[in-house]
């Protein structure tokens, strides 16, 4: 072989490998990672060993944190979940519009279908998007409908590709599986009927039948019409007895699913919400993990969906994509230990603190309530660490339609603000401001305001400190994160500040 022609095979390789990784893995890899985001329910600030509980080890998720980034001021807009998914899908606050608390289980859809969302700003720069999980934002367009036909609009019309779902929480009726609209293993012989105003059909409930109960309801919670699985649930159910499902079957179910979506879908950029259900209530974990957290079924379905975490990056390593990954981890709503049933989270507790260091937890205006665990890993561009930006889920359709340059209407995502360069690590700067539950709560620097009012302070059938008081509460996160000390009084003029501020907003839009 002469020099020259070495050198013409040299230049030719280096051309051919310009032009295969500048396409393909540079401008992907840059500007079109597959984006996962992985959504738990319930799961609070201290559930974790990466955010120090010391009680029930999470090492998959931990493994994510290492090689990630693990915020410390990540949070969801709402203590529950309907207007915190409400949120994270549209860039709205919630309590903008009318209708965003926690929806029945036969609810129309809430999310507008004309308007930019998270997963169609993804499916309009040419990622194949899915969810697959909880749902929680209704269905169809009305109350009645009829659930053996397709049902829509749902997800399919507001931006997913795919669907595999369950309508609205695991305690709610219809227990049913939906893919692409449709209950899966609908029988026509055997039609769905749901309704939560009166009882029908013939199927006991645990109300008059707690003898056919395998988790018995905690008094006064209401967890007791229609039995499904030896549970009872929240509304009436009728029909579908193939189609309903085994609680210990559902998160594998749905990993089988997101993991089917991530092969299938390997070549090319996609968009997973990966909505598990754990740890909300029912917690009935597979059998391989009954036992296993000696915290109660709660700790046990924590251990399963870190189990889940570590599956699904096990996928990734398979199919040599998780350098080209952006994984997002986080919960839409503060931890409870009693919400609805006897599974023991209460009395094997064992010293486990969910929240860890924060007040309050589920339906709370304090920190319990919308602080949450917020990890982001993406092998090579995000530099592992610890942030203390200040970052909301209400962001990240903002943040993503920056890193995909597409940009949305002004109308559309009105309080998503663009986070991605805090996101990513590349600055510690956050937000100025964020308004939180039910618009009357607002955290500034290092400032929290809570607005007075008249609702009950302490919910007795949860445990937990709502966050509720007839006077102003301002709280310095930066010396008291367990909002202990109520400053109010000792710094009126930062209360009016911030008073003011909260009213401002609140009147826009
Ligand atoms: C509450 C339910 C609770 C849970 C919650 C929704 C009662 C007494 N409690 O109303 O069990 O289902 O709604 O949880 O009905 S969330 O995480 O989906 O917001
Ligand atoms: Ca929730």
């Amino acid at each position: 072989m002469t020099n020259q022609s070495i050198l013409i095979m040299f230049f030719r390789s280096v051309i051919l490998s310009f032009l295969y990784f500048l396409p393909l893995g540079l401008a992907a890899q840059i500007n079109k990672p597959n984006v996962i985001i992985i959504y738990t329910d319930d799961l609070g600030y201290g559930d974790l060993s990466c955010y120090g509980a010391t009680r029930i080890s999470t090492p998959n998720i931990d493994k994510l944190a290492k090689e990630g980034l693990r915020f410390t001021n990540g949070h969801t807009t709402s203590a529950t979940c309907t207007p915190s998914r409400y949120a994270l899908m549209t860039g709205q606050y919630p309590w903008r519009k009318k209708g965003t608390a926690v929806l029945p289980g036969d609810a129309a859809l809430i999310i507008p279908t004309n308007r930019a969302t998270l997963p169609s700003q993804f499916k309009k720069s040419g990622y194949q998007t899915a969810i697959v999980g909880k749902w929680h934002l209704g269905l169809g367009d009305s109350v009645e409908k009829n659930w053996n036909n397709e049902v829509k609009p749902g997800p399919n019309q507001v931006g997913f590709d795919y669907s595999f779902i369950f309508p609205a929480t695991a305690d709610r009726v219809p227990t049913v599986f939906m893919e692409n609209g449709r209950v899966v293993a609908a029988d026509s012989t055997d039609p769905i009927a749901v309704n939560y105003q009166k009882q029908i059909g013939t199927d006991p409930t645990g109300k008059d039948h707690p003898e056919l109960l395998k988790m018995q309801a905690s008094p006064e919670h209401g967890h007791n019409n229609t039995i499904v699985n030896g549970i009872g649930r929240i509304g009436y159910m009728s029909g579908g007895i193939k189609a309903r499902w085994v609680d210990e079957e559902v998160p594998l179910t749905f990993l089988e699913k997101a993991k089917a979506f991530i092969e299938q879908n390997k070549a090319q950029p996609f968009f997973l919400f990966y909505a598990l259900t754990e740890p909300h209530v029912p917690r009935m974990p597979s059998t391989i993990f009954k036992g296993k957290s000696q915290l109660g079924y709660r700790g046990d379905v924590i251990l399963q969906l870190d189990w889940t975490v570590g599956e699904i990056t096990k996928q990734l390593d398979y199919l040599g994509i998780t350098k080209n990954t952006l994984i997002i981890f986080s919960s839409d709503n503060g931890p409870v230990l009693d919400d609805g049933y006897q599974d023991e989270a209460v009395t094997k507790r064992n010293g486990h603190t969910p929240a860890g260091p924060l007040r309050g937890g589920k339906y709370s205006a304090f920190e319990g309530g919308t602080r949450v665990p917020l990890i982001l890993s993406w092998p090579g561009v995000i530099k592992p660490g610890i942030s203390d930006a200040l970052v909301c889920q209400v962001d990240l359709i903002a943040s993503f339609s920056a890193m995909l340059k597409l940009p949305i209407v002004a109308e559309d995502a009105p309080d998503s603000k663009n986070m991605l360069p805090a996101l990513l690590g590349k600055s510690t700067t956050g937000r100025d401001y964020l308004i939180k539950q039910y618009g009357g709560s607002i955290i500034q620097d290092h400032w929290k305001y809570i607005e007075p009012n008249n609702f009950e302070s302490y919910h007795t059938l949860t445990d937990i400190e709502t966050g509720n008081s007839p006077t102003a509460q301002l709280y310095d996160l930066k010396h008291d994160i367990g909002e202990k000390n109520n400053l109010a009084t000792k710094y009126p003029e930062k209360v009016q500040a911030l008073a003011a501020l909260l009213r401002k907003l609140n009147a826009e839009n």
